[in-house]
């Protein structure tokens, strides 16, 4: 595929200013009439992008087209030179049955629906595809009355009514202009919930959403998330909903989270339906931010759009950040600051295990890609979840009231249009009098950089003195760093902070803008060696290295005020340990866990003082694929016997504890999705999981109880996932079969058992291979390879979530992947790349291990057959 590049960007000769379009819809033949109302804005011919479509004709103002080119991307029409405007139809004929890639116009459970973005609108019509035509479209909707009883599309329902031969139609009109990635259509056997709320500005709108009969008593979660969504981005940002109605509508065949189109958002069904006995808190939580996501898009994306896709992050980073400051805020307002910080954690905790091996890898890219094969592919983390850190830092620097009135300014300029990432910084720049310019180089580096941080005490002087020096992995050019620091004093408290020459402070925590290279901080009046917190909050994206020994992380565990940098430093002790018992178990002697450590732990569990929800974050361990980032070589199966070792000896020597917690804090009452309570849950579900590595026999029974018992999802689950990732093989194989009877037809609560297995630790060197098991399962009536949350739950778990039995010695498991990538990539494309792309990072690996893989990339390349999307992966990843 050819390389498309950011500074090639040119703007059409054509754009278009109205689109009308008539769906006759059917299942296996939908004919679309696409009337374009174009206009000239430069010279050459009129570029319609076109894919997989059967012209039957075509016509321009009102005659068949002469002058027609057929080109790899679709069709160029040359009209006459004194032309300015001209009304071009096309009517075009596709199979939504036969479009298992699920971008363009699909067929899912009997439903019709539409994914556009990045690509998919040329899969449903001629068109110029691309996110700078903005235009005003009607759509005419016509399909048989009783397959699709529901026909919705964007904007206002403006007519409907019945046809003859049992056929009906419904005409939507949106005022709004938008790009064709925004466009969406359902036609389907759907039930809805309805809500009526006012506006802040008084306006009435509907509010709905739609899911398959038999799910309604599940949509009510998606539908307050959205209420909470509206009133958020009003009260936060001034931004009300612009539309008279706005729709949500679930579906079960989906290929990410959810779409922003314009008043009908589309969701993959697991991120709207939510009752207690079938959602975890975790799901809840994610329903409530996915839903506010794509509400909050759209202000930032709809209304001010990307002017071409390298410019993703524009709208992608910014929602990303105002979806993350939602969620605290609403937890915040139900559990407190302590929420707060939890949920920052969980940021960080996503950026460094998806973003961080991302960011270290061959598909290593800028927030604002240069280049791209496949666009697709960079829907990534880096774009997303590095691109909100980067948004984040303008919050931080500008402060909220400075960042907001950048907001103002960036809507006052761009509303209706289609813009760029620089657009959106000026606006921060001019609001705010503020040069950003060296700031704008976040948008064009990549890999994660670091800060190097060294301190040094001056008794006599009564000084510290503290070096913070940059170290970019591309280039020269130093980056605008906001760093949020403190001291803490040997008592455990906070030291004012008073840089030299300045009057006497009492602030404890300062903000610090990195701008050379090299930063040298003297702080005055410090009287006893202190402790530094840096980059507290996380304050920017990058990889802070400063030299602790394990006396002064414990320190930090026990008394850092800042509450992420507390967990942070518990992780890095964590980190330390178990990279050292890797070690050990690299050369195959057994991992010892030192007691220091141990102590600190213990200081951490017993702290009633800390929330349970912050304990539980605290004292999970870092994720495998971070932890794996940090060995060098990657040995997984030496990080797991390490792992194995460690949770054991923490659930054994803490078994009283665990056990004591377990029942003080059980929730009494029926569930309710609410910060306290799924704190509560959340340790003592960790708890089990200690207790059930350990094989402690109490921990072993309740977990079982709970399990099989008459439960919410939430409990069931944690106790769930405690026994299968433990050596009670018994007792996991009972709680399995419980599971899958009380839920084998329902296909979102499978997908999670599907997923524990195929994620599943092996405790006992004899119990079944998770490979062997995941074969068998592909067998399972449940599991289908058309589904794409069915192959992240079996595939996807297993690739991402169980390293130590992917990455076997004997390439079983990367044969396995090889052959699933070929049977994907027929079928989807997108998904495909993205299972392929668990291997990018295979020259990090064990000598052995690195060849096994490069033998499979290597095979899976030769395949004259591979998609651009899977092929781009496998090249870069090659190198
Ligand atoms: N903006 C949406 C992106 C998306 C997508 C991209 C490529 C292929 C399929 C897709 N489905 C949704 C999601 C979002 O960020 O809100
Ligand atoms: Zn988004």
């Amino acid at each position: 595929a050819p390389t498309i590049r950011r500074t090639d960007y040119q703007p059409l000769a054509w754009t278009v200013e109205a689109v009308d379009l008539y769906f006759t819809l059917d299942a296996t033949a939908t004919v679309v009439r696409n009337r374009m109302r174009c206009r000239r804005q430069g010279t050459g011919p009129l570029v319609l992008m076109a894919e997989g479509l059967e012209r039957l004709s075509l016509t321009i103002d009102g005659a068949p087209a002469e002058t027609v080119r057929e080109t790899d991307t679709g069709l160029e029409i040359d009209l006459p030179d004194d032309a300015d405007e001209a009304v071009v139809e096309v009517v075009t004929r596709c199979d939504p049955s036969a479009n298992t890639e699920l971008s363009g116009l699909y067929h899912s459970g009997g439903g019709l629906y539409t994914q556009c973005e990045a690509e998919g609108f040329r899969r449903i019509t001629a068109y110029p595809d691309r996110p700078d035509v903005m235009a005003r479209f009607t759509v005419t909707l016509e399909a048989d009355k009783a397959a699709f009883p529901v026909l919705l599309s964007n904007g206002n329902l403006v007519d409907s009514g019945d046809l003859a031969d049992g056929r009906h139609f419904a005409k939507w009109d949106d005022p709004f202009l938008k790009p064709s990635y925004l466009f969406a259509l359902v036609a389907a056997d759907l039930v809805v919930l309805e809500r009526r709320e006012t506006t802040r500005s008084g306006r009435e709108v509907l509010l709905q959403v739609w899911v398959e009969d038999g799910n309604l008593d599940r949509a009510g979660h998606a539908m307050d998330s959205l209420v909470h969504s509206m009133r958020w981005d009003e009260a936060t940002f001034g931004l009300e909903l612009d539309l008279d109605r706005y729709m949500i509508v679930a579906v079960s065949d989906f290929n990410m989270g959810a779409m922003e189109n314009k008043g009908l958002n589309l969701f993959n069904a697991k991120f709207v339906l939510a009752k207690p006995e079938t959602a975890t808190d975790v799901d809840y939580e994610h329903i409530e931010s996915v839903v506010a996501h794509e509400y909050f898009h759209n202000w930032t994306g709809n209304r001010v759009t990307c002017r071409d896709w390298f410019q993703l992050t524009l709208k992608e980073g910014l929602t990303v950040f105002r979806d993350q400051q939602f969620s605290a805020d609403m937890l915040a307002a139900a559990g407190g600051e302590s929420a707060r910080a939890v949920k920052r954690i969980e940021d960080v905790r996503v950026l460094r295990t998806a973003q961080f091996p991302e960011d270290a890898g061959p598909m290593a890219h800028p927030i604002r890609p240069d280049e791209y094969q496949a666009i697709d592919n960079f829907y990534t983390a880096t774009v997303y979840e590095k691109g909100a850190e980067v948004i984040r830092m303008l919050h931080t620097l500008l402060g909220a009231e400075g960042f907001r009135n950048g907001m103002d300014l960036y809507f006052s300029y761009h509303d209706g249009q289609a813009v760029t990432c620089d657009d959106f910084v000026e606006a921060m720049s001019e609001a705010n009098g503020v040069d950003l310019d060296q700031f704008m180089r976040w948008y064009s580096q990549r890999g994660t950089p670091r800060l190097r941080a060294e301190g040094r005490f001056d008794a006599a002087a009564r000084q510290y003195t503290l070096t913070l020096t940059q170290v970019r992995p591309d280039g020269d050019a130093p980056l605008h760093i906001p760093v949020a620091l403190g001291l803490i004093g040997p008592k455990g408290a906070d030291l004012p902070l008073t840089l030299a020459g300045e009057a006497v402070g009492t602030v404890t925590t300062r903000l610090v803008e990195l701008k050379d290279t090299t930063t040298t901080l003297v702080f005055e009046g410090i009287d006893a060696e202190p402790v530094p917190s840096l980059l507290r909050g996380f304050s920017a994206p990058v990889i802070l290295e400063l030299e602790e020994d394990d006396r002064r992380l414990a320190f930090r565990m026990a008394h850092d005020s800042d509450p992420f940098n507390r967990w942070d430093a518990a992780q890095r002790y964590m980190l330390r340990v178990i990279l050292a018992m890797s070690a050990d178990a690299a050369k195959g002697e057994l991992p010892q866990v030192p007691e220091p450590f141990m102590s600190a732990f213990g200081a951490l569990l017993h702290n009633e003082k800390l929330d349970p929800a912050y304990r539980a974050v605290a004292l999970t361990l870092p994720a495998e694929a971070y932890l794996l980032e940090q060995m060098s070589p990657a040995d997984p199966v030496a990080l797991r016997r390490a792992l194995i070792v460690l949770m054991r000896h923490l659930g054994e020597r803490l078994a009283d504890s665990w056990l004591g917690l377990d029942t003080r804090l059980a929730v009494a009452g029926d569930y309710r999705y609410h910060p306290a309570d799924a704190g509560r849950r959340a340790l003592r579900s960790l708890g089990l999981r200690y207790l059930c590595a350990a094989g402690v026999s109490q921990g072993v029974e309740r977990a079982l109880a709970r399990a099989t018992g008459e439960s919410h999802m939430t409990d069931r689950f944690g106790a769930l996932a405690a026994l299968v990732n433990s050596p009670a093989s018994a007792e996991a194989a009972i709680a399995l079969a419980d599971f899958e009877r009380r839920f084998a037809k329902d296909a979102l609560v499978m997908d999670k058992w599907f997923a524990i297995q195929a994620g599943a630790w092996r405790w006992i060197d004899s119990a079944q291979p998770a490979l062997a098991r995941i074969e068998a399962l592909m067998g399972h009536p449940a599991f289908s390879l058309s589904n794409p949350n069915k192959i992240y739950a079996l595939f996807g778990a297993y690739f991402r979530a169980n390293p130590a039995e992917f990455h076997r010695a004997d390439g079983a498991g990367y044969r396995f992947w090889a052959d699933r990538i070929r049977d994907l990539n027929g079928r989807n494309p997108q998904v495909a790349s993205r299972m392929a792309r668990v291997l990018e990072n295979w020259r990090r690996l064990t000598p052995a291990l690195q060849s096994a893989a490069q033998a499979q990339i290597k095979a899976l390349l030769a395949d004259k057959a591979l998609s651009a999307d899977v092929r781009e992966v496998l090249e870069k990843a090659l190198g």
